[in-house]
């Protein structure tokens, strides 16, 4: 059999996508809304907690077009904490006037491609501050976000689970190398989902200029790894929302 890569796992990662119903908020009576903006806000004011205790991460974005209407992202310990949250999220009052768009179940991962291929030393990968920082990121709060699900091709010619790992560390080297072009203007964390949704990996990107999605995007389609060998699903994009620009959204 071939040589699988290793991964380490971090954080378990919801991608929980809602639009909003505009005809029954807009028919909501002051009270009612109120009421639910009063809910969202109790809700939200969980997140910061969870965060100071180093056992999560959330951030809330709009999304642009009609995919849906605004995206939660979520990194929790476990998937129970993730079902909990958004069943939380579904009781509050808010929850009424949204209705279920899309949602992506995945767990932040990081492969040894880079590490040269080796198991590591032995040692808890996560007393290294540099990994457990990437498998436990904080969300930085970006301007905006872009997410996608991909797969790696499995087709007779292109089949990336049947080259040996040497070509696939050849590969994801350069890879990595027009990644890194990108750093500090796109932050990304790859969560791995083969298991867990209906693609292999999610890629969720942040930066302050929407622009530089596209340039990365872009520049990776003509690197073999992608070229060759990626698969996309739907791609959202959107705007961060603070609690502040979330009430200003839904202020009629
Ligand atoms: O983790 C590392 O920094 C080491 C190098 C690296 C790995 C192993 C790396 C770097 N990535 C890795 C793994 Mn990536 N990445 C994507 C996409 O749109 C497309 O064409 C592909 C979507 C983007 C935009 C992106 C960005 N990467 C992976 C994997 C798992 C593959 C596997 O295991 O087979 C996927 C699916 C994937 C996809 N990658 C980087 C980036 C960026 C910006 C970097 C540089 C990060 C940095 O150096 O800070």
């Amino acid at each position: 059999m071939n040589e699988a890569a290793l991964t380490l796992e971090g954080w378990y990662a919801l991608h929980d996508f809602r639009s909003l119903d505009w005809t029954t908020w807009t028919a909501a009576d002051d009270e009612e809304r109120a009421v639910a903006l009063e809910e969202l806000h109790a809700f939200m004011q969980e997140w910061g907690p969870v965060e100071e205790a180093k056992e999560g991460s959330s951030a809330v974005y709009s999304i642009v077009g009609q995919k849906a209407d605004f995206v939660m992202m979520f990194l929790r310990e476990s998937l129970e904490a993730l079902n909990a949250l958004e069943t939380a999220f579904n009781k509050i009052a808010f929850a009424q006037y949204t209705t279920k768009a899309y949602s992506y179940v995945s767990i932040v991962e990081l492969s040894n491609y880079a590490a040269g291929g080796s198991a590591g030393d032995g040692s808890d990968p996560m007393l290294n501050p540099h990994v457990a920082a990437r498998l436990k990121p904080i969300l930085p709060q970006a301007k905006h976000i872009c997410f996608y699900p991909m797969n790696k091709k499995r087709e007779l010619a292109d089949n990336w689970y049947m080259l040996d790992m040497d070509k696939r560390r050849e590969l994801m080297h350069s890879h990595g190398l027009i990644g890194r072009g990108y750093a500090g203007k796109v932050k990304q964390i790859i969560t791995g989902s083969v298991g867990f949704d209906d693609w292999e990996w999610g890629v969720t990107l942040f930066a302050e200029d929407a622009l530089q999605f596209k340039k990365l995007v872009y520049e990776m389609r003509f690197d073999e790894v992608s070229a060759r060998y990626g698969e996309f699903g739907p791609f959202y994009v959107g705007n961060l929302l603070t609690e502040e620009s979330f009430e200003e959204l839904l202020k009629l």
